[in-house]
């Protein structure tokens, strides 16, 4: 079994190593985590990169604000880690309760946004190249207390915005977006990777905002979140991903990575190697409230152990003969090619009379035991 490296991309959030264990019906059940501590620990255990939001670091009242990000900045130093990715907490303060960028109150609108600006400058300051914004209280659990295309015009407003000032400021940093259905709103604005798609096409400076999806959150809403990373991928707009562990629609479980749907963990990670993601593997999951601390770096280990295990097994998949085989019985290959020839014209496909229907829905796929082939190499029988 490989064992992680900085080459390998991985990185986590401070808010999930440091989760406490805190949920709607429970107490914490961990001690807090020093931030110093999280990133000498993820260095020891291979990652290469810590993301956090501005409240996880400093706090909402950000009174050691300069004296946290000191202290962040000598651990980096100390351990090589790096911060690739940086977010801001629009969720967690009362004044947030209904929303940042597109609450009812306008007083509450331009707050949200100036404590962004104020973080893209800090991610600036620490190099981050994506800034990720998961609009978690941008929703409504009533469907007439919301204006929903005004809410959105704010939504465009605010993106608008931020994309002028890093134009401005010279900032190598691109944006985003993380959709999720529900979970705290009762309903989510931009709640899949194709809203957010879709809504970043109406933007000033699209190519500055990009997708930020999650493996649960596109679970939760019942869709196949391999077809939505490889959507994302076609359009070019997959700036960064989280990566976690779902089990079917319900409540977001932020499960390690591979412990939701495992055969859709294999695919994904078959895909972001082959397709030529070069971005981090961010993991963003709760260590289980169940775990003590040494159950949290377990579960940290977990995470990078699964993803490389899962790249072992989509190589041993694909190089297997027995499975380029399958694929071509499959005709996998056959789909890149396209419909018509070249110089081809639709006059000619209307006069076309070469294509025989019935013995063409004669055609056995095998797509069945193309995937008995991936369950066999997943499972380490081949
Ligand atoms: C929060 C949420 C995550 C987001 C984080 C970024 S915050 O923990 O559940 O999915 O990625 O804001
Ligand atoms: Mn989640
Ligand atoms: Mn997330």
């Amino acid at each position: 079994m490989s064992t992680p490296t900085p080459a390998d991309k991985f990185s986590f959030g401070l808010w999930t190593v440091g989760w406490q264990g805190r949920d709607p019906f429970g107490e914490a059940t961990r001690p807090e985590l020093d931030v110093v501590e999280a990133v000498h620990r993820l260095a020891e255990l291979g990652a290469y990169g810590l993301t956090f939001h501005d409240d996880d670091l400093f706090g909402f009242e950000a009174t050691n604000r300069d004296q946290q990000i000191s202290r962040l900045q000598g651990a980096l130093a100390e351990t090589g880690l790096v911060i690739p990715m940086v977010t801001t907490n629009l969720f967690s303060h009362p004044v947030f309760k209904d929303g940042g960028f597109t609450s009812n109150d306008r007083g509450v609108r331009r707050f949200a946004l100036q404590k962004v600006l104020r973080n893209v400058e800090l991610a600036a300051e620490l190099g981050a190249k994506t800034f990720v914004l998961w609009g978690g209280r941008e929703g409504s659990e009533y469907d007439v207390a919301k204006d929903v295309r005004a809410a959105l015009e704010r939504y465009r407003e605010a993106m608008n915005l931020l994309t002028q000032f890093v134009t401005d400021r010279g900032y190598d940093i691109r944006f985003a977006i993380e959709p999720k259905p529900n979970e705290p709103r009762g309903d989510i604005l931009l709640p899949t990777v194709g809203h957010a798609l879709a809504f970043i096409t109406s933007l000033d400076k699209p190519e500055l905002v990009g997708v930020n999806p999650e493996v649960g959150h596109e679970q939760m809403a019942g869709l196949n979140f391999v077809h939505g990373i490889a959507q994302a991928l076609w359009h070019g707009k997959l700036f960064h991903i989280d990566l976690n562990g779902q089990r079917s629609i319900k409540y977001d479980q932020d499960l390690v990575f591979g412990h939701g749907d495992l055969m859709n963990a294999f695919a994904l990670v078959d895909l972001l190697e082959t397709a030529g993601y070069d971005g981090p593997r961010h993991f963003d999951y709760k260590p289980s409230r169940t775990e003590d601390i040494k159950g949290v770096w377990d579960s940290a280990k977990a995470n990078m152990a699964t993803y490389l295990l899962l790249r072992d097994r989509a190589a041993a998949f694909r190089a297997d003969p027995e499975v380029q085989e399958a694929l071509a019985t499959a005709g996998v290959a056959e789909l890149s090619q396209p419909t018509l020839n070249a110089g081809e014209s639709y006059d000619d496909l209307i006069k076309d009379t070469g294509f025989d229907p019935d013995q063409a829905g004669e055609r056995g796929y095998g797509f069945v035991q193309l995937n008995q082939l991936a369950i066999e190499h997943l499972t380490g029988a081949r």
